[in-house]
């Protein structure tokens, strides 16, 4: 008997979404399965039981009337949610130690760049001026982190171990050795007072549409070393009001940012993000899923289903995320 064929629908646009390099790896660990890379004019689109998707046009995945699972390939759903016609089958998105590791690494990055100073001494190298600050030690500055799921969680153990002191923010209850645990919006305020860097890896849904505000970053800490709160967004561009960042930056609430991912991406060439000096931009690749370890996740979890096994890391649509 054949096996229900898996459609892949890739619309990335850069060099890690190559949609002929998905779908080489998928052929390689697919077996006998068909794995179909859409547009193809030769495929029915009634063979899918499986779709393997980035960020596909609305609409696209209702073409599919036989889909059992829709695998989205990254952590992140909100392009999914925001589809009404998208089919009621479970919508599986990507939880793996590689993409958490490549998050973790970007979130230390910064904030080390942040707490040690380094635009300021790229700026004395490329002046060739030998003037070093007085560096405070990690223990003095408190990194709050939004989002204390797959990644944050993770991201706030490392700079726990940096000996930073850390606290995160959630929607539920949590308790995390080592890291202070707020959850709510009757807890965001005491979350926010005591943080010196911000760190944003929430998910985009309703409820976090546009929290990064002036309101929110007129609440963190003023009396760090750092002089005025470093804002680091990696979630979502929807997640951050951006006229807001850059009046706070001009105007001393934020000292400085460190932004992913923006409103629109590409980022416009007439964008001031580009050139602001208290920016730090990195163009939506602080974790990128890898076609080596997805292609194998995905595989693995089809292989489950079909022997009658749960799928892991399922979408709740009521929650978005
Ligand atoms: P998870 O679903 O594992 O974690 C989400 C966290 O956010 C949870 O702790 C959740 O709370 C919290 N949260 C959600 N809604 C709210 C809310 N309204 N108020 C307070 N807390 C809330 O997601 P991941 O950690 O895997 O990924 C987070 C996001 O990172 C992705 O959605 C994606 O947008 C982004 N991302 C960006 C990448 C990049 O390269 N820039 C790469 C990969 C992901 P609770 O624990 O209580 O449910
Ligand atoms: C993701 C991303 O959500 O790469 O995985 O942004």
């Amino acid at each position: 008997m054949h096996k229900g064929a898996l459609a892949l629908l890739i619309h990335g646009g850069t060099e890690n979404w190559s949609p002929q390099r998905w779908k080489r790896r998928f052929d390689d660990v697919c077996g006998d399965r068909r794995v179909a890379l859409l547009p193809d004019a030769g495929f029915d689109p009634a063979e899918a039981q499986y779709a393997a998707v980035w960020k596909p046009a609305p609409g696209e995945l209702a073409a599919f009337p036989n889909l059992r699972v829709i695998f989205n390939l990254g952590a992140g759903v909100d392009a999914l949610m925001a589809d009404s016609s998208l089919p009621k089958v479970p919508l599986v998105r990507v939880a793996v130690g590689d993409l958490t590791g490549r998050m973790t690494e970007y979130v230390a990055l910064h904030v080390l760049m942040h707490h040690r100073q380094e635009p300021y001494l790229r700026a004395s190298q490329r002046e060739k001026r030998w003037q070093p600050k007085a560096q405070w030690p990690a223990g003095e500055i408190s990194v709050g982190v939004m989002g204390l799921g797959t990644l944050g969680s993770n991201a706030a153990g490392a700079l726990r171990h940096l000996g930073f002191r850390v606290s995160g923010w959630s929607r539920s209850a949590k308790e995390i050795d080592g890291i202070e645990c707020f959850h709510g919006h009757a807890q965001l305020d005491a979350f926010l007072q005591r943080t010196d860097i911000l760190v944003c890896l929430l998910p985009l849904t309703p409820d976090t549409r546009h929290i990064l505000n002036r309101g929110l970053f007129s609440k963190l800490n003023r009396n760090s070393p750092l002089g005025a709160p470093v804002l680091i967004n990696a979630g979502r561009g929807g997640l951050q009001n951006e006229a807001d960042i850059l009046a706070c930056l001009d105007d001393g609430t934020l000292g400085a940012a460190s932004l992913d991912v923006f409103a629109e991406e590409p980022l416009p060439p007439d964008g001031r993000f580009w050139t602001h000096p208290n920016v730090v931009l990195t163009p939506h690749n602080a974790a990128d899923t890898d076609p080596d370890e997805i292609s194998k996740y995905v595989a693995r979890q089809i292989e489950r289903f079909e022997a009658g096994g749960a799928l892991e890391n399922v979408v709740d649509p009521a929650r978005g995320y």
